[in-house]
Parts: C-alpha cells; structure tokens; sequence
C-alpha cells in the first residue's frame, strides 16, 4: 500500500504522483496531516461549521507545496478547526475525471488561499473569497459529483482568483506604493546581513523597520526581488539588492554563506546542515527545528545576521532590473500602441510562472533567447531566473525584457493584456500577444484558471502537462481553449510567428 499520496506540484514522482516520500522533501507522515487538514476544513465547509477567515486560508497555504514540512504546526491547525475529517482518499479513489477535476479545484483553491493571505494580513476583507473557497470545498466532498457539476466551479475558481488577485494589487500598491521601474543591485556588501526569501512584502517591510539603523543590510531572495520596486520598500537605504536566484539553486546558493535567511512564504527546501543553523520562518512557514517567528519580532534574525558578520569583503554581482507593473507599462501606452502599429514592436511574449529544477525548464531560457528583436518579453514570478540576467536591448525605446513582479502579480500582466486590446479595439486573443507558462505549485493551477475564466486561448504549457489532468479534461482544455505543451523554442516560435 501507498506510504501517501501526493500528485500537487510539476516535480511530483515519475510524472504521477509521489507515494513513498516527496521529491520536495514532504515526508509520508506530513503528507497525512496536510491531508486531515485539507479533510477537516472540507468538514466544515460541508456543515457550515465556524471555522474564521484566518484560519481557512492558513490551513490551506499550510499544504502549498514546499510551505509546511512540521508535524506540530500541522498538528496544531488540525486542532484548531476540531472537526473530524473527510477522507481525500475518496477524492484519489474517485473516477478519474471526478478525480481530475476535484484535484484541480482544490489545487485552484490553495492558490487562491495564498493570494488572499498576503491581502488579510494587509488587513484587506477577503470574505467574500473565502465564501467561495468554502464552496468549493463542500463539492469536492460530494460523493455524487461528477464533469457536470464540478467543471463549473473549477471555472469560477479562475473568476473568484483574478478577484483575489486584483484584490492585492490594490492592497500591495495601496500599502506599498505603486512599483516603478528599478535597477537592483547583485553585490552583496561587507558586513552583516539577512536574505529574505518568499512573497511577503509585509514581513521585509517590519524586517526593515526593525533592522533600521542596526548596521544590517537586507537582500531578497526569489520571489521577493520585485519589493525593490515599491517606493514604501526600496526608501529603506539598507534594502541593498537581491541574493541568488530561483528557490531550486537555494540548497547550493546558501551552504555556508555568513548571514540570516527569513522565509516568508514558499518555496523552503530542505535545509542542508552546512546553513540549517541560521534559517528562520515566519507565518505558515515552517520546518522542523528551525526557529519559527511566529510573533514578527526578527530579534532572533538579526541576531543571527550579526553573529556571523557576513562578508569580510564585497561579493560582487550585477544588476536585475525589475519594477514594470501595470501602471508603470501602462504609462507608456500611447509609446508602444504607436510602436506596435508602426511595427517597430511586432510581438509580446509573456513568458513566465515558477521555475523548477527539471533540465526541460531550460526550454524557458532558450525560448526567450531566440524571440525576435522587435518584440517585447513580459515576465513574471520566479520562472523570470531562466532568464533575467541576460541583456536583451531595447525595443522602440523600451527594454525589451519587462519584470513585472511575483506571480501575485499576474493581475499586471491581465491589466496590459486588456487594455491593448481595448486600445486596439480587438480582443485579448486578437492580440500578438502570446502566453508562455511555466508551472510548479498550486498557485500558478490558480493563475492558469484566471487566464481560462477570461478566455485566453492558446496558453504554451510547460516544462510537462499536470499529472493531475486526466485525459476527458485535457481534451476539454484543448478543445475549448487550444492548450498546448511546450515543444521546442523553435517549433512554437515558428508557430507562433508563422
Ligand atoms: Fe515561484 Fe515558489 Fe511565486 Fe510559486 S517561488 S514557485 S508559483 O512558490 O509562488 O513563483
Ligand atoms: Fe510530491 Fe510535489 Fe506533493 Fe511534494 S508537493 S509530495 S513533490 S507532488
């Protein structure tokens, strides 16, 4: 029998699933509590029971991948809902499309957990998303559900996440300021320092408050490279610049270097014992035996950072730019609606998502190597690594690589999308616009939703499809809105540019 069953993410066991241990590092015993905890707030999504705002969307971000690897944490949210549990294994055990389909609402309701999160903790009302996430988990307990019923919701899950998205945008410029283009530096000065990983601009922003003056210098890592861009964060003069690259390197990128990490969000790999000693979590991130921050006083973390000292001597690196959100782009408008129709700028390419650790996710580097001159590639979320530190040039006086932030930001990229179409009074799809994706976690199953509820066709899909997509439903994906996988850089760049 099965030690556990675990099929969420793009690097799930030979394309299937993983039922011995995770490759993520997920240990069968973790695997269980994250499903009674995904089964009790089924319970109380079926009953009606109270179970708060807060703890919903905690719950269920506890089970994104590579958040929650401690039995205790887990252990103590199961708690907290106190309600007995419905078994998943009636959802893995169902017909595969039911299966399919119920896996894919579930995944899409996690994303939209996690994206409702970084709103609540801004202190934003997110009720109403979470009404829906309490649907959605009534149905995947219902045993008599099947395509009919359930391919609706998976549908109004990618509505109610462009929702939860827009949500944040709000939230994120509101309390931050509006991004605007940035050049971050690579370098890493002497002295102490802390590198803080993940999406939570929040918790970097109590971290700066609370290193002001300390004499310890903050870098982001992965995901929290684009905060550089917020006026609210990069006024910190301490902010420094970013360290490393996408979360898979972390395990390589850490060992030995002198300072304190913070994760704030995924993606937390197992910590290797030469950098274990100077990992701190925070929120619903948590590992085994590394000090978890649970009342956001970073006392421990700057304490740390100054014990090791950091560099005795400047570790020299370039620059990223980043900073290109949807008001930024979109003070340009007129500047690249003449660009286009004069064809100075040809084709948009947004080619982005999370990154991963497969070699076929290279694809994504050479992809973007080989798009033409005149055209513009817009980026997001970590999967931006395969590919920022190259010089693209510039394009009808625009870089033609454009970093418009995490994949929280993807509401950005949905805003330019529209309003080019509504500038040149045609449809998204009517667009040279087209969509390169990269997946990994659950929160891009919720992005890919939102582009499907809104009606964008001809989504390039990679590095591999979800093993979580049965045949019946792939074809309906195909049919409807002409997903396709990634091939070769050359064969979809002749595809797509004829
Ligand atoms: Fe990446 Fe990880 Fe942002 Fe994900 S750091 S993989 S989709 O958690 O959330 O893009
Ligand atoms: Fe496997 Fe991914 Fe699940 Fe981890 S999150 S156990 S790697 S499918």
């Amino acid at each position: 029998m099965d030690k556990m069953f675990c099929m969420q993410c793009e690097q799930t066991a030979g394309g299937k699933a993983c039922t011995d241990v995770g490759v993520c590092g997920k240990s069968a015993d973790t695997a269980a509590l994250q499903d009674k905890l995904t089964g009790a707030l089924i319970t109380a999504s079926r009953i009606g029971a109270v179970v708060s705002d807060e703890l919903l969307i905690d719950g269920l971000f506890a089970t994104l991948t590579n958040v929650n690897f401690d039995n205790n944490a887990l252990s103590a949210l199961i708690a907290k809902v106190g309600l007995p549990h419905y078994d998943m294994y009636e959802v893995r055990d169902a017909d595969e499309d039911t299966r399919s389909l119920k896996t894919l609402l579930l995944l899409g309701v996690r994303g939209v957990a996690a994206y409702a999160y970084h709103s609540r903790v801004l202190g934003y009302d997110v009720s109403a998303i979470c009404a829906f996430i309490r649907k959605a988990l009534s149905a995947i307990g219902e045993p008599e559900w099947g395509l009919n019923e359930l391919l609706p919701l998976v549908m109004e899950c990618g509505k109610v996440n462009l929702d939860a998205l827009a949500l944040l945008d709000r939230a994120n410029t509101e309390t931050f300021g509006t991004p605007e283009p940035t050049t971050v530096e690579r370098t890493v000065e002497s002295g102490p320092f802390i590198v803080i990983s993940g999406h939570d601009l929040r918790d970097l922003k109590l971290l700066l408050e609370q290193t002001e003056g300390k004499g310890v210098n903050i870098y982001t890592h992965g995901e929290m490279l684009p905060a550089h861009g917020y006026p609210e964060l990069k006024k910190y003069a301490h902010l420094k610049g970013n360290f490393g690259t996408a979360w898979q390197n972390q395990q390589r990128e850490f060992a030995d270097v002198p300072c304190a990490f913070l994760f704030t969000t995924n993606c937390l790999m197992p910590p290797k014992p030469s950098y274990s000693d100077r990992v701190f979590t925070t929120a619903v991130v948590d590992y085994p035996d590394l000090v978890h921050i649970a009342d956001k006083n970073f006392a421990p973390v700057v304490a740390k950072a100054i014990e090791l000292g950091g560099y005795a001597e400047p570790q020299s690196g370039g620059t990223f730019t980043t900073g290109f959100g949807h008001n930024a782009i979109l003070a340009n408008a007129d500047a690249i609606v003449d660009a286009v129709k004069s064809g100075a700028i040809k084709h948009f390419f947004l080619i982005g998502g999370c990154d991963g650790a497969k070699s076929g996710r290279n694809y994504f580097t050479e992809f973007a190597e080989q798009t033409p001159p005149d055209s513009v590639i817009l980026t997001l979320a970590c999967g931006k690594y395969r590919f920022n530190g190259i010089d693209f040039g510039t394009v009808a006086g625009l870089p033609r690589l454009l970093d418009m932030g995490q994949c929280n930001d993807a509401y950005g990229a949905i805003t330019v999308a529209l309003a080019l179409a509504e500038a040149f009074n045609c449809g998204v799809n009517d667009l040279p616009l087209s969509l390169v994706i990269s997946w990994y976690e659950q929160k891009a199953v919720s992005i890919l939703l939102t582009l499907l509820h809104l009606g964008i066709k001809n989504i390039l899909l990679g590095p591999t499809l979800p093993a979580f997509v049965s045949p019946n439903v792939l074809n309906y994906l195909v049919e409807h809105f002409g997903i396709a996988p990634v091939s070769t850089p050359e064969a979809d760049l002749k595809k797509i540019l004829g």
